[in-house]
């Protein structure tokens, strides 16, 4: 393997909801300027990402992304750009070329300059026939363009780990629950939404069924957890290691509504499922999150309660302020 050619950080699809908080936490942790944060469309003019160093860049330009790893010195990146599911359902040919175009470029780039790599999976790997706690192996049958993306982005990652020695590391996220970006076109998008429509209008009308469970994670939980991985030995990751599992909480539609009920009194949710029903109903309810405990010391921070909390919270004081 080359060397790479510097120690700096590249993070695709920076300006998505895991790339805004992801991006603030690598800086504060390397420093502004060892974080260059690039994604397809132009930060807003008053957003965190005016303060670093920011490149416009598709991850379907190979050539682009070669470019500036070599020029800004990468040594790592971590990959968000990606089309999700919903998004993914209504535009399959976009979601396969961004998801495993994108995935590809990365890997490639990383294979020629001896780079590590983040390339987050999902809990949509699982289909209708995974157990309702998926384990960490099981059959991965997804009926969703966007999971069959994700498995190929982990048997692709794999490849390239056994082939050609590339350092990638992987997580399966749930659908993660944040406040300072919107969610991006995914079916876990409610669990986000429900809290913004709570506090400005104190009822929310939520896109899948009261009894649809999920696994789900709050983003420190998130964030946390990519930072532990990449900071994990080599040596203990394990077949897991482009995409484990993790843990974080499972609630149905209704409870999440129920719990945000308890604080804001009067709030009130009814529930018209669309199209994004058949997709929450072929992922499993939560998953099995051993290898990961076991192999990099995994555990969540957030139960419920703690996670509605901290939502009310955070948004209540950026509305304010
Ligand atoms: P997001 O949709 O919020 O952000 C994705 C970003 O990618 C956007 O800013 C978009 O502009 C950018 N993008 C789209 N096409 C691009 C292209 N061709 N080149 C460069 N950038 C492009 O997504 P996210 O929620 O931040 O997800 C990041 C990763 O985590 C994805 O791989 C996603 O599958 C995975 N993931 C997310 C969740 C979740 O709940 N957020 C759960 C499981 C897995
Ligand atoms: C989505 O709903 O598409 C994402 C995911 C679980 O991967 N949040």
């Amino acid at each position: 393997m080359a060397e790479a050619p510097g120690d700096r950080i590249l993070v695709t699809g920076a300006l998505g909801q895991i790339g805004t908080e992801l991006v603030s936490t690598l800086r504060k942790r390397y420093g502004r300027d060892a974080v260059l944060a690039t994604d397809i469309r132009d930060p807003d003019q008053d957003s965190n990402f005016s303060q670093g160093p920011f490149a416009k860049l598709s991850v379907l330009d190979g050539e682009s992304m070669e470019r500036i790893v070599v020029e800004e010195g990468i040594g790592t990146i971590f990959h968000l750009a990606a089309i999700l599911s919903a998004t993914g359902e209504k535009d399959p040919e976009l979601c396969q070329r961004v998801n495993v175009g994108g995935t590809v470029c990365v890997l490639e780039a990383a294979r020629d300059f001896g780079l590590r790599v983040f390339s987050p999976s999902s809990i949509a790997v699982f289909g209708p026939d995974s157990l309702k706690t998926a384990p960490q192996s099981s059959p991965l049958n997804p009926t969703t363009i966007y999971g069959k993306t994700k498995v190929t982005g982990e048997v692709l990652g794999m490849n390239y780990w056994k082939q050609y020695g590339v350092d990638v590391r992987g997580i399966r996220f749930p659908g993660l629950v944040s406040w300072k970006a919107p969610a991006g076109g995914g079916t876990t998008d409610y669990a986000v939404d429900i809290f913004r429509a709570a506090l400005d209008d104190g009822h929310y009308e939520c896109f899948v069924s009261e009894e649809t469970r999920l696994p789900m994670m709050y983003i420190d939980d998130a964030i946390r957890a990519t930072e532990n991985l990449m900071d994990a030995d080599k040596a203990h990751l394990g077949t897991s290691r482009v995409g484990y599992n993790i843990r974080g909480i499972s609630f149905t539609a209704g409870e999440l509504a129920d719990a945000i009920a308890e604080k804001i009194p009067g709030f009130t949710c009814n529930f018209v499922p669309d199209f994004r029903q058949k997709v929450a109903d072929s992922w499993p309810d939560d998953v099995d999150d051993m290898s990961a405990r076991e192999d990099w010391g995994w555990k969540a921070e957030y139960d419920l309660d703690k996670m509605v909390d901290e939502m009310l919270f955070n948004l209540s004081k950026n509305q304010s302020s």
